[in-house]
């Protein structure tokens, strides 16, 4: 399959077809997903997809750059697919055809714009942009309903931790990730690292502003070297390289970028990992 063929079929879909899609996606969500935490085995290259925001020509760079329809490879979403950029319907139906069609190398991850209840995002143009592409406000129902079945994190054992927002600040266990308290996953979600001791509450209005301490006392509980993130329109290091964050998206006017990893090399710090980001 290449993905010019999505795309033709995109262009085509109805709304029973994409309901149908998304159906086959949760079903096989269902059996796979045990635990809000996926862990993934050190086995091949991992392609790394910050936030989308709508923007299909980033996403379609992307899988085009990576090779990830020729290769044997993983791809992982770190979440945040629609609202703001004009194309949120193309990037589900693309991440869903993925995901159907490559159940064991795809892994999404949620983000706050896939909100849990009571955090509810605004700008939020998705539900408008589906109306629009299919005519019907029950394919926004049916997606929504996609959205609890997304990860919250994902873990390569002794090596990195891939989140949408940040750790949760009082993390004392990787059980705590494998079910998350409605605490955890708001922080998880909303979190930004920042150079500061300690945490406070952030200004976005959900989650919190965590600093070097905590990532620190974290990452030694969960083992792991490094936190690779999103959310926020930047790539840089935080925290003297435990947590990088990277961006997919040009909605905000700046570049996006994404990250290959081999999981059979030793694990890498931030700062080593920022080198070999692609931006573009
Ligand atoms: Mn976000």
């Amino acid at each position: 399959m290449e993905l010019k063929d999505f795309l033709e079929e995109e262009r085509s879909l109805g709304k029973e077809e994409f309901i149908e899609l998304v159906n086959r996606v949760i079903e096989i969500l269902e059996k796979e997903r045990k635990r809000d935490l996926v862990v993934i085995k050190p086995k091949g290259l991992l392609t790394v997809v910050g936030d989308l925001h709508g923007d299909l020509a980033s996403l379609c760079f992307i899988l085009e750059k990576s090779k990830f329809l020729e290769r044997n490879d993983k791809i992982i979403f770190l979440g945040d697919y629609g609202d703001r950029g004009e194309y949120s319907p193309q990037i589900y139906f693309l991440i869903l055809k993925l995901k159907e069609n490559f159940p064991k190398r795809v892994f999404l991850l949620r983000g706050n714009h896939e909100f849990i209840e009571g955090l509810e995002i605004y700008p939020h143009d998705l539900p408008f942009q589906i109306i629009k592409r299919y005519g019907s406000s029950e394919v926004y129902e049916k997606v929504k309903e996609f959205w609890s079945y997304l990860y919250f994190s994902a873990l390569v054992k002794k090596k990195y931790l891939f989140l949408h927002g940040g750790l949760p600040v009082n993390l004392s266990s990787v059980k705590e990730l494998e079910k998350v308290s409605k605490e955890s996953a708001e922080e998880i979600l909303w979190n930004d690292p920042a150079e500061i001791k300690g945490f406070f509450p952030s200004s976005r209005g959900a989650g919190k502003i965590f600093g070097e301490d905590v990532s620190k006392r974290i990452l030694k509980v969960l083992e792991v070297k490094t936190v690779i993130r999103s959310h926020e329109p930047s790539l840089k290091v935080n925290h003297s390289g435990l947590v990088l964050t990277l961006t997919s998206t040009k909605v905000y006017g700046n570049f996006a970028s994404y990250l290959k990893i081999n999981l059979e090399e030793r694990a890498k710090d931030a700062f080593e990992l920022e080198k070999e980001v692609i931006k573009f």
